[in-house]
């Protein structure tokens, strides 16, 4: 039920979201409260709410009602504020040490009050300062093993599976990713942004009918698979990091997708970070990516093995072949990832932030061969061991 009484939907202001925080009785009447709007993705408001005196933290987020990165030119639904209060649930009733609580959440108002989480780094930021993350891609393997199996038909009765699919039904902010990430990058569209430098590779690019063949299948993966409720945006940036915890937030575009989609965003991301690096700090990641697929093998076999709604559970070699889908998809769809991020609408820092004009060219160059590469030949790489011999390969010869 409501706490506030709102008919209608309105945007907060830092008085507002304080008074929000008092009436919800997290904050007393009487306590001073500090508050700074710290968003900086690319759709919602985020207050982090402060009590000087006892350093007792709050965020409210609320959706806008389009899109922050491009304005107010793009509408955008503030249901997604909804989607993501209740995704947050789910995900924590799996995994409640990687997941942040929710105090308190309002359709009306698209706001969600949680859990402050400023004791840790959002993963990308750190990782472009060079940080370790030692347990990163542990707890990402066993995250999305778990609620990616808890979600799916491997789990659930199919009719709750199908209930559940209904409630995250999120048309709105699938076609961005349909856009965005598995259309507008691989043809001469407005969206696109690169630098003049890039243009031959893009030009080629755009006239690969291979790779766009293998991008479209990819397409129908995401518009017609519904295996598990994916968090829908799980790069580096929604996902917050210490050397001891790690909590994954903001999937507001969560919705009944391919498995290999959470996975294949996680994987593309951390290869920004193989691209950019050298020498020990590379094999970091290269051994992340390696800790990341051992991880959710293992606790997705585990899951596998102890469930016992699938009558097919045992038949010799189901397991692996539901593996090996979701591996060669997470191939494909990381290579949709790199070659979106580096000419699409929406960049990341990763590559965007390196000052030097030639060094950036290069690492950008190379986030396009890779992606090309996962995407033709993720059907011929059996394992992940064979990945990241190629990946290495390539960016061994790059470096040379
Ligand atoms: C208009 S939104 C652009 C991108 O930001 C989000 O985080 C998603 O990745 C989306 O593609
Ligand atoms: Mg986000």
């Amino acid at each position: 039920m409501a706490v506030i009484t709102q008919s209608a939907y309105q945007t907060l202001t830092e008085q507002t979201a304080k008074e929000l925080v008092r009436k919800l009785g997290l904050f007393d009447q009487n306590e001073e409260l500090n508050v700074r709007e710290i968003g900086d993705g690319n759709l919602n408001y985020v207050f982090q709410i402060t009590n000087p005196s006892t350093n007792k933290r709050i965020i409210v987020k609320q959706a806008l009602p389009y899109a922050k990165v491009v304005g107010e030119s793009w509408p955008l639904t503030v249901k997604r504020a909804t989607i993501e209060a209740n995704a947050l649930k789910i995900f924590k009733s799996y995994n409640p040490k990687l997941v942040p609580e929710v105090y308190y959440s309002d359709e009306q108002l698209a706001v969600t009050v949680m859990e402050d989480l400023s004791h840790l780094t959002i993963a990308r930021t750190g990782l472009i300062k060079g940080e370790s993350y030692p347990l990163l891609s542990k707890h990402i393997g066993e995250y999305l093993a778990k609620t990616l199996f808890f979600t799916s038909d491997f789990y659930l009765h199919p009719t709750k599976k199908k209930e559940l699919a209904k409630q995250f039904v999120n048309p709105e902010l699938c076609k961005i990713t349909e856009d965005l990430v598995f259309t507008d990058p691989f043809f001469d569209r407005e969206t696109n942004d690169f630098e003049e430098r890039l243009s031959e590779d893009v030009q080629q690019l755009w006239e690969d009918d291979e790779l766009k063949l293998e991008v479209a299948k990819l397409k129908k993966a995401f518009l017609t698979e519904q295996e598990a409720l994916l968090h829908g945006d799980l790069h580096t940036g929604s996902i917050f990091a210490g050397s001891l915890e790690t909590k994954i937030i903001d999937p507001e575009f969560a919705f009944y997708g391919p498995m290999g989609f959470d996975t294949g965003q996680y994987f593309g991301n951390l290869i920004f970070q193989a691209i950019t690096r050298n020498g020990e700090k590379r094999a970091e990641i290269l051994t992340s990516l390696k800790e990341f697929w051992e991880t959710f093998e293992i606790h997705f076999t585990e899951l596998w093995n102890c469930s016992d709604t699938d009558p097919y559970r045992h038949t010799h070699g189901y397991l692996q072949s539901v593996l090996n889908k979701i591996f060669q998809d997470t191939l494909g769809f990381a290579g949709c990832e790199l070659i979106r991020r580096t000419i699409g609408l929406a960049h990341v820092k990763d590559l965007d932030g390196i000052q030097d004009e030639s060094k950036r060219i290069q690492c950008k160059k190379m986030t396009l061969s890779v992606g090309k590469m996962l995407i033709k030949n993720r059907e011929e790489h059996g394992d992940q061991q064979s990945v990241l011999k190629s990946l290495n390969h390539l960016l061994d010869q790059a470096t040379r």
